[in-house]
């Protein structure tokens, strides 16, 4: 009976996958306010190609940010001005990290990997909404770009996206 269940839920998955996370964030929530550590969870390939770059793009609102080196790979980053300056224990920010990206690499379409970086929710930042972190995936030549934020449940390539929360502290 749970083999049958199982089946059934995966042939679900297998009718619905475009509307799935193909490159997910996780975890999926955040407070606002507090350091956010978030893995980006690159499922497969390019069509069946090898993922060879992973960029992401760091929106407004989310500030100071380091991105976690990863071995076998090369680190790169595009900084930028903030448009709202951001006070990081008494220093204020005016700019930082605007893109990541990881390069060099070789993930077989077959596996999986995280790419890890984190940073802070700005407190002006709404409570409810999705966050957005739009990641372009490159296979050799083949680029798929992850950057449809219109929350469409039937997007082809969604971009990753953590629910923000009430900062801690203020339960609602
Ligand atoms: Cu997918």
């Amino acid at each position: 009976m749970l083999n049958r269940i199982l089946i059934s839920a995966a042939m679900l998955v297998g009718l619905t996958g475009p509307t799935l996370a193909h490159i997910g964030v996780t975890p999926r929530g955040a407070a606002i306010g507090t350091t956010y550590r978030g893995s980006l969870v690159v499922g497969h390939g390019c069509a069946g190609a090898a993922t060879t770059q992973v960029r992401v793009q760091i929106p407004e609102g989310f500030y100071n940010v380091r991105p976690m080196p990863k071995a076998g790979w090369q680190l790169e980053t595009v900084t930028g001005k903030y448009a709202t300056p951001f006070d990081s224990h008494g220093t204020t920010l005016t700019e930082g990290v605007k893109e990541i990206v990881w390069s060099g690499g070789e993930l077989p379409d077959g596996q999986f990997d995280e790419f890890t970086f984190r940073g802070t929710f700005g407190a002006q930042l709404e409570v409810g909404t999705q966050f957005y972190f739009p990641v372009l995936q490159q296979c050799g030549d083949v680029e798929d770009a992850w950057i449809d934020t219109t929350g469409d449940a039937e997007a082809e390539f969604p971009a990753p996206s953590v629910e923000l929360q009430p900062a801690a502290g203020h339960h609602q």
